[in-house]
């Protein structure tokens, strides 16, 4: 009973989960909780038990972790303690706050009443993790609050405040005040009125027309979720309620959350979720560092990413001040905020109000001083670095003492550029994705000197930004573009060794990725990856290169900017048409190479694409520039259209294999054309083969 208080109050047991932070239904937890029901049901003198969470949450589920162990299916599973609770013979009242989730939530409908406080979190959000409510969830739920906002909830996983819950029978009561006290005087009434013992099991389920409804169910999740299982099966557990009898019905929905629960989307979903939190973790950054205070913000340039980067902090409240060196850029950069704003608007995601509280809370001037106070300033001028020390150098002058100062730079030496200031402490890459405002990482680029509270500051501004920050050592191009080098490179390769763009393209894209590479460089502007492969080859000449790219660009096709990049674009239209032109350009370039062209699979197509990442991916694990595989996966998920489904690159290759993997990279290497030396694996991923391991454990 370690894991639970049990305590007596007059006639009345009061159990409280102590599991934390969340109560997760580990099976220490599970075992307590029965030893505490049976110690209640044994004990003459109680006659009702309440059950509720120590700490802050009722319960937020299933422990996770346990997921794929033996201890998720040890006995007392969830489903034994929430039968025991059922046929307990003395009335068990759930008492319900902050969160109640998953099994938790399943937990407490599987008590004879409950009482909850306003503003407890309710939701089944299984299906977000690839499974499905394994305890019951699917059979309880709907016979609680209805077929329709039941299958709604499961289906799409969202959390519901449980006073919208009140004239449901999921809640007996919904009281203000002390959750406890109010449960205790609520379960006294139980027995004194002899209230009984109702189960959720024996409600009906009331539908004018059920079928139709699942139909419509099947047609519209069919439709969006082509990449999981788990919302179907949500479908056809919920259709069991309203067709079989209770105790089948549960048999059925339990043989789907076992299926669901190996299935590589969940482990991907789940993958996603822990990696989530860890990366917010830096191992020589104690949880309790002091941070610095932000409460404004200036950035420096109000172009695309400067501009993107204020309406981040106009978005999560915090004025911020925008600086340009001539009036009509500053102008332009200002206009151009309140258009995406009036966009969203029109859009009906924001009302005028909102609008206008976003836009007064960002200023703007020419003047270095004025942002003197700011407590972060964020650099978003050329990359360049001639043009980051003139600003660096400034901002050394001008910034209050304390101030964060952040560069924007998506590849450039953080480290060279602290050393502008005498305040290299201060200094860290904070480097967004475009759009600025929309894309959720930030690479948050911690210089040698960075200091640890700037470094921890700038982790919890990234959370208040709603973005996912994660850590990145200083190499060019951090951890995301660095990887990225290497995938285009053998894009480019494949097009000169017989493949075109839109095979190249299709294939990564049917394998989940939001946009394939020349599509991609097409919407960025082709002369972004110029600019940095003209500076490549100065700085490692001896590096093999595929060249179609640079062809593409001195014809000065950059892409949708220019009307025509890889594809061709007709006016005022994105879409990308494969263009004759460009397969002229790559025949003719292939035959200049004397390469006679071969016909590439899809599956060679993705996987060396993948695979170049994890190979260069697993180079920056163990040179220290990201501090966990599962980082990686963050950045390509969040930053790159990574498929979520897939988990990220080193999770694809861990579920791969990596000894799999090796024998692919291998077969690239036998390729002369492939960068063969490339396809050496990095050494940590051949001793991970060694040892019989993943990049995840
Ligand atoms: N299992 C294990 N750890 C969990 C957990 C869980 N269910 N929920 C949270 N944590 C950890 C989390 O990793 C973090 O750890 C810490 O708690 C704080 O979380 C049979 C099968 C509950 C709303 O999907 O949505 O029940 O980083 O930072 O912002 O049908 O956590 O501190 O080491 O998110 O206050 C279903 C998932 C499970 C809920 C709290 N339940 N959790 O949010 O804190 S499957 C869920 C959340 C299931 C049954 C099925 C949120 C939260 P660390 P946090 P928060």
């Amino acid at each position: 009973m370690n894991q639970i208080d049990y305590t007596v109050s007059g006639n009345l047991a009061l159990i409280t989960m102590k599991n934390p932070p969340v109560n997760g239904l580990g099976y220490e937890l599970r075992r307590s909780i029965c030893d505490g029901m049976q110690k209640a049901i044994a004990d003459p003198t109680i006659k009702a038990i309440v059950l509720t969470g120590g700490g802050r949450a009722f319960s937020g589920g299933a422990d996770i972790r346990e997921f794929n162990t033996p201890k998720a299916i040890a006995e007392p599973t969830l489903l034994s303690v929430i039968r025991l609770i059922e046929s307990s013979p003395k009335p068990v009242i759930a008492a319900v706050h902050s969160v109640a989730m998953g099994g938790g939530l399943e937990l407490a409908m599987g008590c004879h009443y409950r009482v909850a406080s306003p503003g407890a979190q309710i939701a089944l959000p299984e299906v977000k993790l690839g499974v499905l409510p394994g305890a019951g969830g699917t059979q309880r739920l709907p016979r609680l609050v209805g077929l329709e906002m039941g299958l709604n909830m499961i289906v799409s996983g969202q959390t519901v405040l449980s006073e919208k819950l009140a004239a449901t029978k999921l809640f007996d009561q919904i009281v203000e005040g002390d959750l406890i006290t109010s449960a205790k005087a609520f379960a006294r009434r139980v027995v004194d009125e002899g209230k009984g013992l109702p189960r959720v099991r024996d409600i009906r389920i009331e539908h004018p027309d059920a079928q139709a409804l699942l139909q419509f169910a099947r047609n519209t999740v069919g439709a969006v979720a082509r990449n999981f299982p788990a919302p179907m099966k949500c479908v056809e557990a919920v259709a069991a309620a309203v067709s079989k009898p209770f105790d089948e019905a549960m048999r059925f929905e339990r043989a789907l959350f076992l299926d669901l629960v190996q299935t590589p989307e969940s482990k991907a979903l789940r993958h996603a979720f822990f990696g989530e939190r860890a990366a917010s973790k830096i191992p020589d950054v104690p949880e309790g560092t002091p941070l610095r205070e932000i409460r404004s913000a200036a950035v420096i340039g109000a172009g695309t990413m400067g501009g993107g980067i204020a309406m981040n902090f106009a978005n999560a409240g915090i004025p911020v001040m925008v600086l340009e060196a001539k009036p009509e850029a500053l102008e332009k950069g200002i206009s151009t905020i309140r258009a995406n704003y009036e966009n969203t608007a029109k859009k009906g995601r924001m009302s005028a109000d909102e609008l206008a509280t976003r836009m007064g809370l960002i200023s703007q001037t020419l003047n270095y001083a004025d942002i003197a106070a700011a407590d972060i300033v964020i650099e978003a001028v050329f990359e360049d670095m001639a043009v980051k020390e003139q600003v660096f150098h400034k901002l050394d002058q001008v910034m209050k003492p304390g101030a964060i100062l952040a560069t924007n730079t998506s590849t450039l030496d953080v480290d060279r550029i602290a050393a502008f200031t005498n305040r290299p402490q201060d200094v860290i890459g904070t480097h967004f994705f475009s759009p600025a405002n929309v894309m959720k990482l930030l690479e948050v680029v911690r210089g040698e000197k960075t200091g640890k509270d700037v470094l921890a500051t700038t982790m919890q501004l990234a959370k208040r930004l709603r973005k996912t920050g994660v850590v990145s050592g200083v190499c060019d191009g951090f951890i995301g573009n660095r990887m990225i080098e290497q995938y285009i490179r053998q894009a480019g390769f494949m097009l000169e060794e017989g493949a075109l763009p839109q095979q190249v393209d299709r294939a990564i894209e049917k394998f989940g990725f939001a946009m394939g590479p020349f599509r991609m460089s097409d919407l960025a502007g082709n002369d972004v990856g110029w600019y940095i492969r003209k500076r490549r080859y100065q700085e490692k000449p001896d590096m093999k290169y595929p060249r179609i790219a640079d062809r593409i660009c001195e014809l000065g096709r950059f892409g949708q900017k220019t009307g025509a990049g890889f594809y061709r674009y007709e006016a005022g239209r994105r879409d990308a048409l494969p263009d004759p032109v460009v397969e002229q350009l790559i025949v003719d370039h292939r035959a200049s190479l004397g390469l006679k062209p071969r016909k590439l699979s899809d599956d060679e197509i993705v996987h060396r694409l993948v695979f170049s990442l994890v190979n260069e991916g697993a180079r920056i694990l163990e040179e220290g520039i990201a501090l966990r595989a599962s980082d990686i996966d963050m950045v390509y998920l969040t930053g790159y259209g990574f498929p979520v489904h897939r988990g990220g690159p080193m999770l694809y290759a861990d579920l791969y294999g990596l000894y799999n993997v090796s024998v692919r990279m291998a077969e690239f290497a036998r390729n002369p054309h492939g960068d063969s030396e490339f396809w050496t694996p990095a050494p940590l991923l051949a001793k991970l083969i060694e040892a019989g391991k993943g990049f995840n454990g």
